[in-house]
């Protein structure tokens, strides 16, 4: 039944589990609590049957309860972003068909209009947790557990679903690779709604029986004044977060400085993901920490596919090798392997790591698998045994501060300004988000456009974080002979 999903995670267990504000929960307390969520969510049901029911909460332990109490009650998970404006999660929660939404009391007035609008039935975690544990369904490792929202080359996010065998595959390959033990203590500050937070930190962690300290964002002075204190031995974060940190420092005396630079050189592991990590940030982690980043290479289809070795050379620069279990393959524009090194290919990917469908998108699954291979879009190259990422088959995702997002998604909202004649968003080079959203505009006749009055059109139309860091107002978009706007052309204008 449920020991499909964390063996670990049991009710024989009196060390910490998770840590929140100032309150820890043991590994008993944690299960027992999840328990008794799954049976309160089933009420008299004997098993939800695939039903999605989606998290709007932040990293908390009611986060926990109801991400694997919705695994141990049969059901669809589907977190969401508590950040998203209600545009972006009408969308979502259509999408998935969600019948069940499950906040706290901080959101749950907010939500009232929307789920009444949708007909979602929406209840606070402590409202639906039954006073006893009763009886929770068997569970076999190929029912659906998870549908995680990605942008892709279309304009609106597919749900991409995941089973319980493919989470349990993604957690085990990391827990060896990486050599998590019980004695691991990790910060989880990354948000909860993508898989970097939510397999590779937090399922890792539980799964390990190790300590997780629940953030609800990114803290800069409460994170590293633990880390000065040697609370964690374990660091994972997007590169972004990494050049913050370098940033920060420089706000800080020499003797801050080195004594957060010292909790960090007492970890046993940073790893940095999501995005690539520049070998100058690779050097300078190195150089102020004497930590040598691990990187490795995933996706939401994916979990973890490819990563630098923990005992070995992780080179800087390099993405690493194929993880345990995953098979990776890079294939030329003709579909055939590439077995010479230092040839450029798609890297493709098979193995039970790998998700299941887009959520009631059977032509966009059908479209990216190819002879059983998932096709990820990322192309590499092999030298000296690494695999090295070159860019992306697509010039419509950009990937910023580790979201990756959709330039035609961006264009849609844009196009709907009135000033607004044409639009082309692409990614620029940026040191801190690695690439900036830039949004190149043809204004209508007579109008015109401001920035920060743009931005502030933007505000609660789309998640903060995909609005144009910057705008270039153009006569006309450079086109070619189709009509079709020349990114490349623009991103070299830019
Ligand atoms: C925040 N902002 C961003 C941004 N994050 N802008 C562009 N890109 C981003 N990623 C903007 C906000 O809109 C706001 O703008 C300002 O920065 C401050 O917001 P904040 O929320 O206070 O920022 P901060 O906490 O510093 O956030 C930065 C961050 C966050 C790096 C902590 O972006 C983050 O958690 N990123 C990780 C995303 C992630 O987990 N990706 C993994 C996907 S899974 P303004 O103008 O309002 O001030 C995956 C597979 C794999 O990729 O391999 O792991
Ligand atoms: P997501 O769809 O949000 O899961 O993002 C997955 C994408 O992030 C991959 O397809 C890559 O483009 C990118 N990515 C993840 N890790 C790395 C890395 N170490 N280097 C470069 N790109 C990465």
């Amino acid at each position: 039944m449920s020991e499909v999903l964390f063996p670990s995670l049991t009710s024989d267990q009196e060390t910490i589990a998770l840590v929140e504000n100032d309150k820890s929960y043991t590994y008993t307390e944690v299960n027992s609590r999840i328990n008794r969520f799954a049976s309160g969510l089933l009420g008299e049901a004997v098993d939800l049957e695939e039903e999605r029911v989606s998290l709007f909460l932040p990293a908390s332990m009611d986060y926990v309860t109801v991400l694997i109490g919705v695994w141990r009650a049969g059901g669809i998970a589907v977190p969401l972003n508590v950040a998203s404006p209600i545009s972006e999660l009408e969308y979502y929660l259509t999408c998935a068909r969600v019948t069940r939404l499950v906040t706290n009391s901080e959101y749950i007035d907010a939500l009232k209009p929307l789920c009444s609008e949708l007909g979602i039935s929406l209840g606070t975690v402590d409202e639906i947790l039954a006073k006893q544990p009763g009886s929770l369904p068997d569970m076999e490792p190929s029912r659906r557990a998870m549908m995680l929202f990605t942008s892709g080359t279309t304009n609106k996010p597919k749900g991409v679903v995941s089973t319980h065998h493919t989470i349990r595959a993604q957690i085990e390959t990391l827990l060896k690779a990486w050599a998590w033990t019980d004695k691991d203590v990790v910060p989880l500050f990354l948000p909860l709604h993508h898989i970097h937070g939510i397999i590779n930190i937090l399922c890792c962690g539980l799964w390990a029986r190790a300590k997780v300290h629940l953030f609800p964002k990114f803290d800069m002075p409460d994170i590293t004044a633990k880390v000065k204190d040697n609370v964690f031995n374990v660091f994972m974060a997007v590169p972004t977060i990494y050049v913050k940190l370098i940033q920060y420092f420089e706000s800080l005396n020499m003797e801050e400085v080195n004594a957060i630079c010292q909790g960090f050189k007492n970890m046993r592991l940073n790893i940095s993901g999501s995005a690539a990590c520049p070998a100058k940030l690779f050097e300078q982690w190195q150089s102020l920490t004497g930590q040598i980043l691990l990187e490795r290479y995933g996706m939401t289809e994916i979990g973890m596919g490819i990563s630098n070795p923990y005992n070995g050379v992780r080179r800087a620069g390099y993405i690493g090798q194929p993880l345990p279990g995953v098979d990776v393959q890079l294939f030329d524009e003709k579909h055939a392997p590439i077995s010479a090194e230092g040839v450029a290919g798609e890297i493709r990917i098979r193995g039970d790591n790998v998700f299941l469908e887009y959520w009631d998108n059977p032509e966009a699954t059908a479209e990216s698998f190819r002879d059983g291979w998932f096709c990820t879009g990322d192309v590499a190259v092999i030298e000296d045994g690494y695999y090295r990422i070159m860019g992306r088959s697509s010039i419509d995702i950009i990937k910023s501060g580790g979201y990756k997002l959709s330039a035609l998604e961006i264009e849609g909202m844009l196009l709907t300004h009135e000033d607004i004649r044409e639009v082309a968003v692409i990614g620029v080079e940026d040191e801190t988000w690695g690439e900036a959203v830039v949004a190149v505009i043809g204004i209508k006749e007579g109008a015109s456009l401001h920035y920060e009055d743009l931005k502030n059109w933007c505000d609660g139309k789309m998640s903060s974080y995909k609005i144009p860091k910057a705008i270039k107002i153009v006569d006309s978009l450079p086109r070619n002979a189709m009509g079709k706007v020349t990114k490349p052309d623009l991103k070299k204008l830019i």
